[in-house]
């Protein structure tokens, strides 16, 4: 068990008593037992989503209880991530990302932005339900260098599929590199051909290295060697 995991019981307890405080203070043993940031999100919040959400599903806890949890783990991440982060200097590849039209669910891709944010890149996280018409005119005046689109119910994709398909009729070979992720494609990877997409991945770490994979295979470079939008 990593040091990480060992802490995640301990923040499930906690979430689920609904005391931010416990929570708080399970971070900050964590944090100075070395945890740090990825591991923070990857092994205790992210788990701890997750078995909030079968708990739910099994009626064992309330959707007032799902609701707290929710609420005191994006408090914490926000904490957590203005504590950690410092910007570096740097040229930043920049990234849009959202949960369209009615995808609600945003606090995996809050995790992909803070954890790219990390690794140098300047992101614009727009959160959930945000109506395709309005990216696409984002996208048109920011251009971005990637758009990262998170989905987290299946009946969700057909119109993640409409919307990236009409991204790409207005912004032709302006289009940003699109990039997606959520429950569905955790299943089935495949599905990112299917929605028109350039990128899949499973996490925040699995998404550093696919971009960077992208890129370089775009710029006719070996996987690895690109960094920065200089090279
Ligand atoms: C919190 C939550 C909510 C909150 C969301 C609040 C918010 N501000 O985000 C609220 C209450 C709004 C909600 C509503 C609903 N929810 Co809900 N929810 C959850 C819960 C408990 C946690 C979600 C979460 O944050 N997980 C943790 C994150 C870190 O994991 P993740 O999303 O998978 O993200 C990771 C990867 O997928 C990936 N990733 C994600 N996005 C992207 C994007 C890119 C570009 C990349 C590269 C990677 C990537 O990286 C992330 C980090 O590793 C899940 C349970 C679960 N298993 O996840 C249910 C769950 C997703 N919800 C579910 C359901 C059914 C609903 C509702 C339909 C309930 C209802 N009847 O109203 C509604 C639908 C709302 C909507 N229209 O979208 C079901 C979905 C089941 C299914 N078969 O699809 C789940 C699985 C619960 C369950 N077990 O039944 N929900």
């Amino acid at each position: 068990m990593s040091a990480a995991e060992s802490f995640a019981q301990a923040y499930l307890d906690a979430v689920l008593a609904g005391s931010r405080q416990r929570a708080r203070a399970v971070v900050d043993d964590a944090k100075a037992q070395g945890v740090d940031i990825r591991a923070l999100y990857l092994h205790i919040f992210q788990p701890t989503l997750r078995e909030v959400g079968r708990l739910w599903q099994e009626n064992r806890i309330t959707v007032a209880d799902e609701h707290l949890a929710t609420a005191i783990t994006q408090a914490l991440m926000a904490q957590v991530f203005s504590e950690t982060f410092a910007r570096t200097e740097g040229h930043a590849r920049t990234m849009i990302a959202a949960c369209l039209d009615s995808e609600r669910h945003e606090i995996g891709l809050r995790m992909v932005c803070d954890l790219l944010e990390m690794e140098g890149w300047e992101t614009t996280f727009l959160g959930a339900t945000v109506p395709s018409v309005s990216l696409a005119q984002m996208v048109q005046t920011r251009r971005p260098d990637a758009l990262a689109l998170s989905v987290s119910l299946a009946t969700h994709v057909p119109r993640l599929t409409r919307a990236i398909s009409a991204l790409r009729d207005a912004l032709g070979e302006a289009t940003p590199v699109i990039v997606v992720g959520g429950r569905p494609f955790l299943h089935e990877p495949a599905l990112a051909e299917t929605v028109g997409a350039d990128v899949v991945a499973r996490d925040p770490t699995d998404a550093v290295e696919r971009l960077k994979e992208h890129f370089a295979s775009a710029a006719g470079l070996a996987p690895g060697t690109i960094d920065s939008p200089e090279t």
